[in-house]
């Protein structure tokens, strides 16, 4: 007998709510303060008018789909992904899996200039689409990261993207494809990519105007963030909680895939050198605010991170209360 298991999307509430969409050319304190209070509220907000060109954007994407749209056994030369390279239904090292296939790209300025990319079909292209991606989402990541001091009134602005422009930064990139998936039940839905924290500095994500990414209010309700091609989402990551104290809030969410199109998401994962401490700037720390998480470095936090599940909740292990 065949027992189909129950979809456990069906039982969670969805609420649609309005999220903050941010138009980066409005006035810059502006811009700063409803950054500042979009991550305190969630971890989460759009940008609009963000200034990566849609030429930029077009390139990356149609290198991912003509990636993806591959045979399997093609697309398996680039993997596994043990971590970088392409990878199928499996996350991560431990037993996670989800309706997804991915490739997982190293952003290091030496790994870049190499730009070995034999699973292209045009290598050097693909090496030209992702090179002009990361340039120009990187400078937005720092731009967004210097609003986020200024709004937080941090003296050193550049207290944070320092950390990712740094040239050992150990960013990295993801492109994520979601095929469509005829389900058993009659939900159209199912977990692409479970719910999680990015244990990163910031992610920036796009997507190419197909929805499925939530956020979650906690207690089992989900937001679906509205697809819109011209606009990148961006997430607090673990990291930037605990540099910010604990008043960013890294934000969990999750990708869901549906019965009609295919989804593809492009995301960048900001982070520090592994070497680098992840300690909160002195103004965040105050007799009202003490330490919230013992100094760690990046390199010990992404170690903890993998060797965990991907639901898991990293950085309970770090608070020093
Ligand atoms: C989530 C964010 C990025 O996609 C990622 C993921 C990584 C992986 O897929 O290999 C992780 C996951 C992510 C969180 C915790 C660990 C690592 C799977 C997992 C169980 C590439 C990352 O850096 O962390």
């Amino acid at each position: 007998m065949v027992v189909a298991s129950p979809n456990p999307i069906r039982s969670e509430s969805v609420r649609n709510i309005e999220l903050p969409v941010i138009d980066l050319l409005a006035e810059r304190s502006k811009v700063s303060s409803l950054i500042v209070t979009a991550c305190e509220q969630y971890g989460f907000f759009q940008v609009i008018n963000h200034g990566v060109s849609e030429d930029t954007i077009a390139q990356m994407e149609q290198q991912g789909l003509s990636f993806f749209t591959k045979p399997v056994c093609e697309k398996q030369r680039a993997g596994p992904a043990t971590p970088f390279g392409y990878g199928r239904r499996n996350i991560g090292f431990n037993g996670d899996v989800g309706e997804v296939e991915y490739l997982l790209l190293d952003t290091n300025p030496l790994s870049l200039s190499k730009g070995s990319y034999p699973f292209s079909n045009d290598p050097k292209m693909f090496s030209s689409a992702v090179c002009g991606y990361m340039e120009a989402v990187k400078g937005l990541a720092c731009e967004i990261l210097d609003q986020m001091a200024e709004g937080l009134r941090v003296h050193d602005s550049s207290v944070f993207s320092r950390m990712i422009r740094a040239v050992e930064s150990d960013s990295i990139f993801r492109l994520n494809h979601y095929p469509p998936i005829l389900c058993k039940d009659n939900s159209n839905t199912e977990v692409g990519f479970g719910e999680h924290t990015d244990p990163q500095i910031l992610t920036l994500l796009r997507s190419n105007g197909v929805g499925g990414l939530q956020i979650s209010l906690g207690d089992g309700v989900w937001v679906p963030v509205p697809p819109d091609p011209t606009a990148f989402c961006v997430n607090v990551g673990d990291a930037l909680q605990a540099m910010t104290n604990g008043r960013f809030k890294s934000v969990r969410h999750r990708a869901l895939t549906n019965s009609f199109k295919p989804r593809m998401s492009m995301a960048y994962f900001g982070a520090p050198p592994l070497h680098a401490w992840l300690t909160p700037p002195a103004e965040l720390v105050t007799p009202h605010n003490p330490l919230l998480y013992r100094p760690f470095t990046w390199d010990e936090f992404k170690n903890t991170s993998y060797s965990l599940r991907l639901g898991d909740n990293r950085l309970h292990l770090f608070k020093t209360r």
